[in-house]
């Protein structure tokens, strides 16, 4: 496996071509500013174009390939993924920053995605219906759609492209993947071991750049699918050129997630669950815990300072070191716009009850180091308590009932993954009726969603537009229907037209 190689090409179609640009852009190590990890071409219309040629050409091939047989290539890739676990985990440390053991638990989730999209392969079903008319039967099925364009982001830069990659594959699309800027050797190696695996040639490539080149991808005419994992931002500018050209589109957009602890609480599972859920991966999630909504009781003061404390020692470093629990930030700016978050909240009255700097000296100073930041007295209308920061800056919002905590939860324009703590079942299977989000958990803080069968990933409001990856409701994104009426009467009849 070729890791140290400092100049990459594009892979368009299985095959490393240079880019006509003959430009590059380079990407660094966020835990240390001085450790170049690769050059990666920055791709145009031209190489786009090349690699839509090899993906229609491989479409007519793969479509026809059986299901089954497809899945064989991804049982394979899983295996391969597999072997090479740690050294893929080392990569994706190096690319975030998010800590080794995290960055195992992803590439766990590409084998189990793998697995999951393979299983599908026998299925991908479709349904058979009753005729108005005698001796007709109607029988719909799912066909692929073409090529996919896929556009990820840089916090799972393995785990979210699989779980884009594998339903296209598996429902018979080819793709052409772009990976974040800020993470493009995780995509990279995913397609590579995809070609390992016997991907036939043209069905995956690997084109690099910013957004100015995923929105080639977004208007390119053969391009049939756009998938997107980014900000509200920029999928309100996808959406709106998927619709012009009606293409299919799915967004998987940003976060405002919650915590709502009620006065009944398991207070040791809370404080594990909060702790992880907003300074994991640290707080780069979309589904980051970024509101702990805590119902006053005797105990709430108390907890939230045992959850500062317990914030202030967790260790943060380099995520290679298997001691560290809370990496980097990804880039300089994204701390800079993570910090103005935490100065805008103390400016509207928050109090910032630990964290809140920069974190320099030492080894600290290669990286973009922030320290876990929690800031009480946020009242539900404060930029901290709705807008999305993307990092480890948690907002404690107290409540008085389950009513308000409810309320509070719901009002933001996002809604992916709510959860509530108490060990009332009744008040808790209330709150999942009631969340406004695609994702809600019971006693677990708002991450870790796996992929498999029923756990569709998504959200509601503006965190997407109703598409999920993940689940097998991810084939409605990557297959269209084909309703096929077969008449066997074998006789003359009027044509029906009602
Ligand atoms: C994301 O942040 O884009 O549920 C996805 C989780 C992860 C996926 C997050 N499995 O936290």
């Amino acid at each position: 496996m070729q890791t140290t190689a400092m100049l990459y090409k594009n892979n368009i179609g299985g095959t490393q071509t240079e880019s006509s640009s003959k430009d590059f852009f380079e990407k660094y190590n966020p835990a240390d500013k001085n450790e170049l990890l690769g050059k990666f071409p920055k791709s145009n219309q031209k190489d786009l174009d090349e690699a839509v040629n090899h993906a229609k050409k491989a479409f007519e091939i793969w479509k026809n390939t059986p299901a089954p047989k497809r899945a064989e290539i991804l049982y394979r890739a899983a295996e391969i993924t597999k072997e090479q676990k740690e050294e893929l985990a080392k990569i994706l440390t190096k690319e975030t920053g998010k800590p080794i053991v995290e960055a195992m638990g992803e590439i766990q989730e590409v084998i189990d995605t793998y697995l999951f999209f393979a299983g599908e392969g026998r299925r991908i079903y479709g349904m058979t219906g009753q005729s108005e008319l005698h001796n007709k039967s109607i029988i719909t099925i799912r066909q692929p759609v073409g090529i996919c364009g896929l556009i990820t982001a840089w916090n799972f830069p393995s785990a979210v492209p699989s779980w884009k990659v594998a339903p296209a594959l598996i429902s018979g699309n080819v793709v052409i993947l772009k990976p974040s800027k800020d993470a493009p050797l995780s995509g990279y190696m995913l397609v590579e071991n995809l070609y390992k695996a016997g991907l036939p040639k043209g069905c995956a490539s690997v084109l690099f750049g910013s957004g100015e080149f995923g929105d080639l991808i977004v208007r390119h005419p053969e391009i049939k699918i756009v998938s997107i994992t980014g900000s509200v931002e920029v999928g309100k500018m996808v959406y709106e050129t998927c619709g012009r050209m009606l293409k299919k589109c799915a967004l998987e957009l940003g976060g405002k997630n919650a915590i709502v602890a009620l006065e009944d609480a398991n207070p040791d599972l809370l404080l594990e669950g909060v702790l992880w859920g907003a300074f994991g991966t640290t707080g780069q999630r979309c589904t980051s815990t970024s509101r702990l909504i805590i119902q006053k009781s005797s105990w709430s003061d108390s907890f939230i300072e045992r959850l500062a404390n317990a914030a202030k020692k967790l260790v943060i470093g380099n995520g290679l070191n298997e001691k560290t629990q809370v990496g980097p930030l990804i880039t300089n700016s994204h701390r800079d716009s993570v910090h103005g978050f935490t100065e805008r909240a103390v400016r509207e009255g928050g109090n910032v009850l630990c964290g809140g700097k920069f974190l320099t000296g030492g080894e600290y100073d290669k990286g973009n180091y922030y320290e876990p930041t929690i800031i009480s007295n946020i009242k539900p209308s404060m930029e901290l308590a709705v807008k999305e920061v993307f990092g480890p800056v948690l907002a404690v919002i107290e409540v008085k009932n389950f009513e308000e905590a409810l309320q509070v939860a719901n009002n933001t324009e996002y809604g992916l993954s709510l959860s509530i703590y108490t060990k009332d079942i009744n008040l808790a299977m209330q709150a999942a009726n009631r969340f406004e989000s695609g994702i809600v958990y019971i006693n677990a803080p708002t991450i870790g969603a796996e992929c498999g069968g029923a756990a569709a990933f998504g959200g509601w409001k503006f965190t997407g537009n109703g598409t999920r990856e993940g689940g097998v409701m991810a084939l409605d994104t990557y297959t269209q229907h084909k309703t096929i009426y077969v008449d066997y009467s074998n006789k003359l009849q009027r044509a029906q037209i009602d």
